[in-house]
C-alpha cells in the first residue's frame, strides 16, 4: 500500500526487510550494537561481517538514537542502526523513545543525503511493545517527519507477517485520513 506525503512516497509492505532495495534499511538494534535475534540477526546474516566490524568500532548507541554503517552484502547501501525502548508497561517514557528512534533515523538519513529508507516495526518483537500502539506512534512520527522534511523519495515500513502488516495499514489509514480532514 502506498500514500503520498508531500513529495515522498510512503509505503507499507509485508515481507523481509533484508531484501529491500531502498538506499538504507533500519535495524532494530540494541544499545551495545552487539547483534541478536529478530531483524537484527537477519540483517547481520544477510549483510555479512563487515557490518559488525563497523558496529564494534562505533561501540554503542543509546535508546532513541541512531548510528549508520555500510550495508555490506545487502542490496541497501547503508544500515541505520537505531535502538527502540524495551516496553515496561508504558510509563517509562517508552512512547517518546520510540518516536525518537524513528526521528533520529530519518535525521541521520537526511544528513547523509539518503533518499529512500525502509523501517521494520521497531520494539515490537523481543522488546515487547504492544503492536497497535507501536504502529500508531511509528506511522504518526514518520508521517510528521516527511511533512516537515521534503528531501525523501520513498520511505516506509516492511512488516514481517500479515498481522503486523494489517495493523500498520490500519494505523496509516487512520492517521492519513485524519490528515486529509484537517
Ligand atoms: N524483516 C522485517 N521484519 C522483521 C524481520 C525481517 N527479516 N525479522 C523480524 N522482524 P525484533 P525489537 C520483525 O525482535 O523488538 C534483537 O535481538 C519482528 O516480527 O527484531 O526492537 C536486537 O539485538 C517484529 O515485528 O526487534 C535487540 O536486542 C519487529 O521486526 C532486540 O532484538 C521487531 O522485532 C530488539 O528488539
Amino acid at each position: 500500500m502506498e500514500f503520498t506525503i508531500g513529495r515522498t512516497v510512503f509505503f507499507l509492505e509485508e515481507g523481509d526487510l533484508t531484501h529491500q532495495e531502498t538506499e538504507a534499511i533500519v535495524n532494530a538494534a540494541n544499545s551495545r550494537l552487539a547483534g541478536g535475534g529478530g531483524v537484527d540477526g537477519a540483517i547481520h546474516r544477510a549483510g555479512g561481517p563487515v557490518i559488525m566490524e563497523e558496529c564494534r568500532r562505533i561501540g554503542g548507541c543509546p535508546t532513541g538514537q541512531a548510528v549508520i554503517t555500510t550495508g555490506g552484502k545487502l542490496k541497501a547501501r547503508y544500515v541505520i542502526h537505531t535502538v527502540g525502548p524495551i516496553y515496561q508497561g508504558g510509563n517509562r517514557g517508552e512512547a517518546g523513545l520510540l518516536a525518537g528512534a524513528y526521528q533520529e533515523s530519518l535525521k541521520l538519513a537526511h544528513k547523509k543525503g539518503i533518499r529512500s529508507v525502509a523501517f521494520p516495526s521497531l520494539s515490537t518483537g523481543a522488546y515487547g511493545y504492544p503492536l497497535e500502539e507501536a504502529a500508531r506512534i511509528a506511522v504518526k512520527t514518520v508521517a510528521a517527519y516527511l511533512r516537515e522534511n521534503p528531501g525523501f523519495d520513498r520511505v516506509g515500513f516492511v512488516l514481517f507477517g500479515n498481522q503486523a502488516y494489517q495493523t500498520y495499514v490500519q494505523a496509516a489509514v487512520k492517521e492519513l485520513t485524519m490528515e486529509k480532514k484537517g
